[in-house]
């Protein structure tokens, strides 16, 4: 099996850093973050020593500008060892490109060197309780009241929220006019009248955070605006296509895991006088698993390689690699279980954490029905 050829020195370097990372400091502690559902303080210190948080900031904001690409070879390494950690780290470019997408000088020259450093964390809110897939349909308000805006409404579901020093918040100043009211608005976690909300009990992801946010009579500057007002839905959305590869590039890291294991398990486990990895059907299976983390990873590394080359719009390309690869983690992971038998139900194996971490693959950043709808939708074109 050869190594991918296409990478250049610079993203085998970033790779291999994240590789060591992941194992050395990382993997070591996901079982106990996962078990005890505790914020996973050690992995996150050692993203922040690393460097890694500023893989996707310019150079001249303080990052080391290396792209999309690079930043889904971290994600796939980082996902390999803990997808919680994974997903908090996923939350900082989540809540930081539409600063770099839609930022003025001064917010760029304010936010990026620090999220770059890691000494700020980002977060993204889109959702809301009544507003998820349909994400235009929001209904937190901005009411604009001389040079600032008062914000009331609650959203839900937000990443690694709790420990953002600054979330990137998506509200409406006509909820009327769906995608042409929403605003997007940065937040910092101090500003008055802003709390943090009920933190959720999930099934996977445990030592990522997921919270909801409530604004009352939140007063904000205008300078804290993003982009004008009814340009946040398509800041949204931009901000999704170059996301939705890293989030790709994570399940990929979990499908791996998953197969490495089921691959390793099977030439130990003897049954019927030779290891099980010596029966056509497992190796069937794992034959598979291979294909299908294969093919997730090439999908996610055109989709950011297309972001990293210039290519305008690469929508259709980011569902697909979201879509497909968060399919192929959760059967993978489920077909690693399947090949550990009853031990892949207990929790002496990460198999079961695998299984239950791939499943958000196929819910967060757009469900897998909305990536469907998406990549329809421009296949299609105004045909259907
Ligand atoms: N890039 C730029 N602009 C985009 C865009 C994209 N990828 N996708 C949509 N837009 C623009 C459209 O062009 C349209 O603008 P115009 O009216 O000027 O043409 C506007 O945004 C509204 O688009 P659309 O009509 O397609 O919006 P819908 O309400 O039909 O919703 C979906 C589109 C379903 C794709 C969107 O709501 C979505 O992605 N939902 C899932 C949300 C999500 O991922 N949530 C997870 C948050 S992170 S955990």
């Amino acid at each position: 099996m050869n190594d991918l050829f296409y990478l250049t020195e610079d993203q085998r370097m970033i790779r291999d850093l994240a590789r060591k990372v992941a194992r050395d400091r990382i993997a070591p502690h996901a079982a106990h973050y996962d078990e005890t559902e505790s914020y996973p303080t050690e992995s996150m210190r050692a993203l922040v020593d690393s460097g890694l948080f500023g893989v996707w900031v310019p150079e001249e904001y303080g990052g080391t500008n290396m792209g999309c690409l690079a930043l889904a070879l971290v994600a796939e390494e980082l996902g390999w060892a803990c997808a919680g950690t994974t997903t908090n780290f996923g939350a900082h470019p989540l809540g930081g490109l539409p600063i770099l997408l839609a930022g003025t000088t001064e917010q760029k020259k304010k936010y990026l060197p620090r999220l770059a450093a890691g000494e700020f964390m980002a977060a993204y809110s889109l959702s809301e309780p009544g507003a998820g897939s349909d994400a235009a349909s929001l209904r937190t308000t901005a009411v604009r009241t001389g040079d600032r805006y008062v914000l009331n409404g609650a959203k839900q579901w937000c990443s690694h929220g709790d420990h953002a020093d600054v979330i990137t918040v998506f509200v409406t100043v006509d909820p009327g006019k769906r995608a042409k009211g929403i605003t997007a608005f940065l937040i910092e976690k101090d500003v008055p009248g802003f709390a943090l909300g009920k933190k959720e009990r999930k099934m996977g992801i445990r030592c990522s955070p997921t919270v909801a946010l409530h604004f009352t009579d939140c007063a904000v500057p205008i300078e804290q605006r993003l982009g004008e007002e009814g340009e946040g839905f398509k800041i949204a959305m931009q901000t999704l296509d170059m996301t939705r590869p890293m989030t790709g590039a994570m399940a990929v890291g979990i499908g791996q895991a998953a197969l490495d294991a089921a691959a390793a398990y099977a030439k130990e486990r003897r049954q019927f006088g030779q290891p099980i990895a010596a029966f056509q059907g497992i190796q069937f299976m794992l034959a598979d698993m291979a294909m299908q983390v294969h093919a997730a990873r090439l999908m996610v590394h055109h989709a950011a390689r297309q972001i990293d080359a210039g290519v305008r719009g690469n929508t259709y390309e980011a569902s697909m690699a979201k879509c497909w690869a968060g399919d192929a983690a959760m059967k993978v992971a489920t077909d690693a279980v399947q090949i550990f038998g009853g031990y892949g139900y207990t929790r002496e194996f990460p198999v079961e954490r695998y299984m239950r971490d791939a499943k958000i693959m196929q819910i967060y950043e757009g469900t897998n029905q909305i990536q469907r709808m998406i990549i329809a939708k421009e296949l299609l074109g105004g045909g259907a």
